[in-house]
């Protein structure tokens, strides 16, 4: 079953993990001394998430640490990447610490280490502090950056004398589009505008608590600390020069809004072209703090989509589908009948994660990269206490694949991450769409897939010496 190129072919220092991220698998909504995040309250809302589901329970791994790091141990991970709830450490958002939840990650951590499994911890995975939506206007008030600034510090101390691998926020444009233009997710808010603000504030309260960690950690506690920015690959439809422009450009729109920032300075030249005042402008010391604030280069990955170029715009003043606010870009997106499907309706196009890996690169000098997160959604079935994932393991081969070819062909690629270790709550969708490399039953008990027994198989080959 193992294909022969993922045999010892990648780098031997190369770093196999799992992610999941607070919201979608603690439950435990209010335990402990937690706060409600802006999560817990978006769920309530009738028609936000399928079902009327919520993370009040998830899968309950708040109460399964022990079980939890014992899976990842069965599976031979590495790392394990979580994130860290805000509100469980601040309930308020900011002033007076939860120590139940200082205890809980304490825990955790200290589970992670005892089994030889790296922590790398998230600060921001979208489960902001309730009261900071209303106090403060979330990420679209200026105050954010000092109190993310605290909260971060807050963090360094409690745990950075065992966590060594930090990102500040995960997928900055999936929060600014989808929470502040297209509105599926929370706080919920529909604008044209508001996402390129919330996206500012992202940049600015990440730069921050960088600048805290390098100051008062970084020199003893001696880790690494980076952001994780989301990309889907954007294939030109014809080779038509408008069209190779049109790629460019929602590429640029994509990924290059929070990394030409942090790795030039300044936004790319062309969202300033198309935007004018509604993107906001970085003052010289922000700008100062903002670029070099990343150690490497964070990345989740998961589909492609066809760019050309638009030269009308829709009548109705829709946007074209994902890619942002399409109608700033002057870009179409469509997807090619050739590609497959996940059951999120996400093209599997291995070959895009490659092309990328590669844009990446060139653009910024080639940084050292992790995948944070790769991975697809099937309609898994139980049969007979079993679950063969076929599809899964073939999309984990074809990726793994061309992301070894990538390696091959340069790119300082160092790890990567399986999105996920488990079935969890995935967001809008409830938990109908299942990304876990571990099924997770109504009793919530854990029974791992065929593909963690895949990735166990390529985790063990890939490092025999
Ligand atoms: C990640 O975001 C999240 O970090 C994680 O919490 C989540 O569970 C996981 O993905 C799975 O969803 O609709 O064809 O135009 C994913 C970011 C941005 C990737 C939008 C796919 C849409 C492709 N996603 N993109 S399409």
């Amino acid at each position: 079953m193992l294909d022969p190129l993922l045999r010892k072919n990648f780098p031997s220092d190369f770093l196999w993990g799992g992610a999941t991220s607070s919201y979608q698998i603690e439950g435990a909504w209010m335990e402990d001394g937690k706060g409600p995040s802006i999560w817990d309250v978006f769920c309530m809302i009738p028609g936000k998430v399928a079902n009327y589901e919520n993370g009040n329970i998830a899968c309950d791994h708040y109460h399964r640490v022990k079980e939890d790091v014992s899976l990842m141990k069965s599976i031979g991970l590495q790392a394990y990447r979580f994130s860290i709830s805000w509100p469980r450490i601040f309930p308020s958002g900011r002033g007076s610490i939860n120590q139940k939840g200082i205890d809980f990650y304490n825990s955790l951590i200290d589970e992670l280490v005892n089994n030889d499994i790296i922590p790398w911890v998230t600060l921001y995975h979208w489960d902001l502090p309730a009261a900071l939506e209303f106090e403060i206007n979330g990420w679209l008030g200026e105050e954010i950056s000092d109190v993310f600034a605290e909260y971060a510090d807050a963090c360094f101390h409690h745990f950075g004398d065992r966590v060594k691998n930090w990102i500040t926020i995960n997928e900055a444009w999936v929060v600014a589009i989808l929470g502040y233009g297209h509105g599926v997710f929370a706080p919920g808010k529909k604008s044209n505008d508001l996402p390129y603000q919330a996206g500012h504030q992202l940049l600015k309260s990440h730069a921050r608590a960088v600048d805290v960690y390098r100051k008062k950690y970084q020199s003893h506690q001696k880790g690494q600390i980076g952001i994780t920015n989301n990309c889907d690959w954007r294939e030109p439809l014809t080779i038509s020069p408008e069209d190779q422009a049109a790629a460019q450009r929602a590429l640029e729109f994509f990924l290059a809004w929070f990394a030409d920032p942090i790795y030039k300075g300044d936004y790319p030249e062309v969202m300033r072209q198309n935007l004018g005042a509604r993107l906001p402008e970085f003052s010289p010391e922000e700008k100062k703090l903002i670029k070099g604030s990343s150690d490497f280069f964070g990345l989740n990955h998961y589909t492609s989509m066809l760019a050309s170029n638009a030269t009308e715009l829709p009548a109705d003043g829709s946007v074209y589908g994902n890619g942002g606010l399409s109608e700033d870009q002057h870009v179409n997106l469509s997807v090619s009948p050739d590609w497959n499907m996940t059951a999120m309706q996400w093209a599997i196009v291995p070959w895009g994660c490659k092309k990328l890996l590669q844009w990446i690169a060139d653009r910024y000098d080639n940084p050292p990269i992790y995948i944070t997160e790769n991975g697809c959604a099937f309609d898994d079935q139980l049969i007979d206490g079993q679950v063969n994932d076929i599809e899964r393991i073939l999309f984990f081969r074809e990726y793994l694949k061309e992301i070894s070819l990538a390696i091959h062909s340069g790119v300082n690629l160092k790890g990567y991450f399986i999105w996920s270790l488990m079935d969890n709550f995935e967001w809008a969708q409830g938990y109908g769409k299942k990304f876990g490399i571990t099924y997770v039953d109504n009793d919530l008990n854990r029974i791992p897939k065929a593909s963690a027994r895949w990735y166990k198989e390529v985790i063990t080959m890939n490092n025999e010496q």
